[in-house]
């Protein structure tokens, strides 16, 4: 298994200008495999989440749609905060329509997600059509794609035989680097005949350090038994980290100051969980 290299060792399995060995660069030089999720509606509230954790964060996730007062500055300023801190960038759009949709999805419409989003992600439950659709438009930008191979929330269905077919898609099409998975679902597919088998990285949602769920169906693991038990690369957190902006009567200072706290504890945790895993 993968899970039992260094993440720099890694990094020359993926093509030299793609963002899958951008993300693992980023990784090793800021000793961090923590992607913090931002979900916050207000593009100040993103920008100031993101600004506050950027040290420590290999990612910054996004749901661009989300936010109410979307402009094309906000987006120039992400990439301002990209290019300073040294972090990539995963809009979580979760594709899921036919090849020629997505295509026009990726590129076009107000969000223009392909001109900014190294790190994309798709449903394959239209089949493997929509990897040609999003390829076509991120390949050429150096973009790279994860397959939502399994999900945190309870009563997910994409487990078992789906999860096997996303990891044969994604032997099928380069432009797939990896999975949002809870585990190391590559190891239980074999390569297709004649194929070695092949670095993907793994992307976990579903991660707190405080609590077991949201009571909406989202199920907490700790960093430790995401990376160095399932073997899981990335560890992607949200509320965990930006909890203290959704609180009532905390000052902003306060809040924007734990929002630190938070980020610099679960990259810890997650290098951890990672040296943890290399040594055993
Ligand atoms: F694909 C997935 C998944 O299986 N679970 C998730 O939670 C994506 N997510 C996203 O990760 C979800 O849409 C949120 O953006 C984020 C988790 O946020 P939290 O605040 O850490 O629960």
């Amino acid at each position: 298994s993968v899970a039992a290299l260094r993440y720099e060792a890694r990094a020359e399995a993926y093509a030299p200008a793609s963002a899958a060995r951008a993300l693992l660069a980023t990784m090793v030089r800021k000793r961090s495999n923590l992607c913090v999720s931002v979900d916050v509606t207000r593009a100040a509230d993103l920008l100031a989440v993101v600004a506050a954790v950027a040290p420590h964060v290999c990612l910054v996730k996004t749901h661009i749609d989300i936010v109410s007062d979307f402009s094309d500055d906000l987006v120039v300023q992400l990439q301002a905060l990209a290019q300073q801190h040294d972090f990539l960038i995963f809009e979580d759009r979760k594709f899921a329509d036919i090849g020629n949709t997505v295509s026009l999805q990726y590129a076009a419409g107000v969000h223009k997600i392909a001109s900014w989003s190294h790190i994309t992600n798709a449903h394959l439950v239209p089949g493997p059509g929509i990897i040609d659709g999003l390829a076509a438009v991120g390949e050429p930008l150096g973009r790279s794609l994860l397959l939502l191979a399994e999900m945190s929330s309870a009563g997910t269905l994409a487990r078992g035989e789906y999860s096997r077919e996303c990891v044969r898609a994604a032997y099928a099409h380069p432009f797939v680097c990896g999975f949002i998975a809870m585990h190391r679902v590559d190891d239980d597919e074999a390569p297709p005949a004649g194929q070695a088998k092949k670095d993907f990285l793994i992307l976990t949602p579903g991660v707190g350090l405080d609590s077991t769920g949201d009571g909406r169906g989202q199920q907490y693991r700790t960093p430790d038994e995401v990376v160095r038990a399932s073997g899981c690369d990335v560890i992607i957190v949200g509320r965990g980290i930006y909890g203290a902006l959704l609180k009532e009567g905390v000052a902003r200072a306060d809040a924007i100051a734990e929002v630190t706290r938070q980020g610099e504890r679960y990259r810890d945790a997650g290098w951890q969980a990672y040296e943890a895993r290399l040594g055993a």
